[in-house]
């Protein structure tokens, strides 16, 4: 009998074991808003999300602060570390670290945005410390082959004035692949991938510089009716959440 008990201790054990884990364990969320739903505690920082099920893991920045939080961020610019000029696969699939700078992925922006309807909330903020925003309450991206059109719609102006419905219906360029309505390559021209259109009133993924700089007109980090063209920003975020 206690031969018995010893020899099941383990698989007892086995399955104690998430109970026994002081670290809670998220079942498998789609995205940033999923994860506050299982832990309305959790702060922002980095989490794991499978927008594609179990297998299809990826590493956010969940912001669960601003405007009641839930955001998954898929574009941040802050320091200029991370090179932004990158072909058609590095779009698709995602590059940077979600750490600090990086590009989430037209793929993970596409399953997440089929699924249900999200908003787009764009953050940024100028070298004097001026912050500012622009809400959208409606953001798709398309698959791709459609070209990961998007569908954005719905602006509240948080100080930064509206830049991306110039773009609403455009699909994704990049320096390998021109689907804008210019003559010529808007991304190879403005040295970024975006949803370009003949080109551009926002270059989120342009060229990194310190501030105003006309050395080569509007390549920068801009948001044209915040600060213009050719004045780089010190700070963009661009981030989604599911309307509830
Ligand atoms: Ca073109």
């Amino acid at each position: 009998m206690v031969l018995a008990v010893l020899m099941l201790l383990p698989v007892v054990l086995v399955l104690l074991s998430p109970a026994l884990a002081s670290c809670k364990q998220l079942v498998n969320p789609v995205d940033c808003s999923d994860v506050q739903k299982q832990d309305k505690s959790l702060q922002s920082g980095l989490y794991t999300i499978y927008p594609l099920g179990e297998r299809s893991a990826v590493q956010v920045h969940c912001d669960m602060k601003t405007q009641g939080g839930r955001w998954t961020v898929f574009q941040r610019r802050a320091d200029g570390t991370v090179n932004f000029y990158r072909p058609w696969d590095q779009y698709k699939m995602g590059f940077g670290d979600a750490a600090g700078e990086h590009w989430l992925g037209l793929d993970v922006l596409h399953y997440l945005t089929r699924r249900q309807k999200y908003e787009l909330l764009v953050e940024m903020e100028d070298f004097e410390g001026k912050k500012v925003s622009a809400a959208y309450s409606t953001f798709s991206v398309g698959g791709e082959c459609d070209g990961y059109k998007l569908t954005v719609g719905g602006f509240k102006n948080g100080g930064a004035g509206d830049a991306m419905t110039h773009h609403n219906g455009m699909k994704f360029s990049t320096l390998d692949k021109d689907q804008d309505t210019y003559s010529g390559s808007c991304a190879r021209k403005y040295l970024g991938g975006f949803w370009y259109k003949g080109c551009h009133q926002t270059n989120p993924n342009g060229i990194y510089r310190w501030g105003f700089d006309k050395t080569i007109l509007y390549i920068s980090v801009s948001w044209q009716p915040f600060k213009g063209h050719n004045y780089s920003l010190k700070a963009i975020s661009m981030k989604l959440r599911p309307l509830v």
